[in-house]
């Protein structure tokens, strides 16, 4: 077992059974343009934390571990989007429709496409969600027990929407979830934080967080 100092106490892990899951770095939610800037954010908070999720995802790839990427998009006939979904809000563009970097969240358009900084390396998983968790509908859950994985280390954006759900889908499932408070972003700083809080409170009632550098130093 190994250890990394974490809030709001050690986190334990046996590297054999830990993986990387990081959700949803893509060019729609990170770059002008897409679907993030389409629901009115101003998407370069999120461009910053890409150097950061990039040293963590070197980190796993270094000690050999699992790397999942996640993709939140849709099926191009948009059979896999709720009309819930598809209709909520105001966007400046919805769903499926035709931006500067493709069709917006709809698989295959350069826009779903994880950012090239942190493209995933042959043997890594990639793996398309329709939902803002990355269980529901996706065979994450076998591909995790199909590899005695019982401990997930998570980063990405946003953090209170996507990351926080996976996050909650993976402890109600039994798994061990460390946060990497620096390599995870929303477009609103106070959400931010308050998802961090609200994860780590309780003794650890949805997860631990740690910094990439604790993570790294733990790996090695
Ligand atoms: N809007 C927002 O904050 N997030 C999403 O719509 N998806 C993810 O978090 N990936």
């Amino acid at each position: 077992m190994k250890t990394i100092a974490a809030q709001p106490f050690d986190y334990a892990f046996d590297p054999a059974h830990t993986a990387l899951i990081v959700i949803d770095m893509q060019r729609d939610f990170i770059e002008p343009g897409g679907f993030g800037a389409a629901l009115g954010n101003d998407v370069s908070l999120l461009k910053k934390i890409v150097p950061t999720v990039g040293r963590l995802i070197d980190a796993f790839r270094a000690a050999k571990l699992p790397i999942i990427h996640t993709r939140e998009c849709h099926k191009p006939d948009l059979s896999d989007c709720p009309p819930a979904k598809l209709l909520r809000g105001k966007p400046s563009l919805r769903i499926g429709d035709p931006g500067p970097m493709g069709r917006i969240l709809v698989s295959g358009e350069p826009g779903a496409d994880i950012v090239p900084e942190l493209a995933a390396k042959p043997g890594e998983i990639v793996l398309d969600k329709p939902g803002k968790g990355a269980f529901y509908a996706t065979p994450l859950g076998d591909m995790l027990k199909a590899r005695g994985i019982t401990h997930l280390v998570f980063a990405g954006v946003t953090t209170e929407v996507c990351v926080q759900t996976t996050m909650r889908e993976a402890n109600d499932r039994g798994y061990d979830c460390l946060l990497a408070e620096d390599a995870t972003e929303s477009y609103f700083p106070e959400f931010k934080k308050a998802a961090i809080d609200m994860i780590r409170a309780q003794g650890a009632i949805v997860g631990w967080t740690a910094t990439v550098d604790q993570i790294a130093k733990a790996l090695v």
